[in-house]
């Protein structure tokens, strides 16, 4: 692969209550992204960050779903961006702030398209604004993009229009009770950790992304949180027990390998919690591997 990979960061904090993952995009690059791109090949053109407000002298209007309205916005923008990027021939990489910012990439990455998603996180993100036990968006990026309950009335799910049958979650260890229904109801595919403990990674990431590619290919969406917190102690809602460091490198290699990467976004690197931008660190790894890098 010798590609052009679009970079935009979407620097949000909207969908979460703790304050910082909206510092993720310039921790990322400062842990050299752009040039770990270009060492394997690719051209990293940087698009900057969108303009997003800031969460403090915002109100979040309702609290079922907080900062709704701000998050479409950015959504919406960001979608745009994502889709121009692929009609230019660019591969984009979404740098996050929280998994809101999901339902953007996937809208975009899907707009004239037919796109599987692989969900690389500790959480469903199933959630609808009945079931949230929080109110944070982030923990209903999924079930937007896929248009459950309330979201089958927003615009975002009839944008997207990705089938649940095509969708995967990798790594799954934090359910709320409303999130195993959806999973349920919908035949999502979902593999949580104890299966990639019984099956191994790499048999895990094969029936993965079976499940996840449409025509056009997959939308990779990693949240940093599913590593455990040994290795990336630098996310919103770290969750013990998760998978390792080689564990996600194999898995990504495998997700290079099926050549199957239309987008990819790395969201939830919360640089205030981080020890010394090691999560930033790992996730422009992992980026890597997902976008080629091999050892020999
Ligand atoms: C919980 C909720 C969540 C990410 C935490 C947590 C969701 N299920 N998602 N961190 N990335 O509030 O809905
Ligand atoms: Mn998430
Ligand atoms: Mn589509
Ligand atoms: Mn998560």
């Amino acid at each position: 692969m010798n590609d052009t990979v679009r970079i935009v960061g979407a620097p949000t904090d909207y969908g979460t209550n703790r304050r910082g993952v909206d510092m993720g995009p310039s921790a990322i690059r400062y842990a050299d992204l752009a040039a770990a791109l270009s060492a394997i090949g690719h051209t990293p053109r940087d698009h900057g960050d969108l303009r997003v407000g800031r969460v403090e002298s915002d109100d979040p209007g309702r609290d079922d779903a907080k900062y709704l309205a701000a998050i479409e916005s950015v959504c919406t923008r960001l979608a745009d961006d994502v889709s121009d990027a692929l009609a230019a021939g660019e591969t984009p990489l979404v740098l996050g702030g929280d998994h809101s910012v999901a339902i953007g990439s996937v809208v975009g990455s899907a707009r004239d398209a037919d796109v599987g998603v692989l969900w690389f996180d500790a959480h469903g993100d199933l959630n609808t604004p009945v079931t949230t036990p929080s109110g944070n968006v982030h923990g209903m990026a999924l079930a937007a993009i896929l248009g459950l309950g309330e979201f089958a009335e927003t615009p975002w799910a009839n944008a997207a229009g990705v089938d649940p049958e095509t969708v995967a979650l990798v790594g799954v260890r934090d359910l709320d009770p409303g999130e195993r229904e959806a999973i349920r109801e919908h035949g999502i595919a979902a593999f949580s950790i104890s299966d990639i403990d019984d099956r191994g990674i790499t048999a895990v990431v094969a029936e993965a992304l079976d499940a996840a590619c449409g025509r056009d290919g997959v939308h990779v969406s990693l949240d940093l949180d599913w590593l455990d917190p040994t290795e990336a102690p630098g996310v919103g809602t770290p969750v013990r027990g998760g998978v390792t460091y080689r564990e996600a490198h194999a898995a990504l290699e495998r997700v290079a390998d099926a050549a199957a990467v239309r987008s990819l976004e790395l969201v939830e690197v919360n640089p205030i919690l981080d020890d010394h931008n090691r999560t930033a660190e790992l996730a422009v790894e992992l980026a890597a591997s997902a976008l080629g890098k091999r050892i020999l």
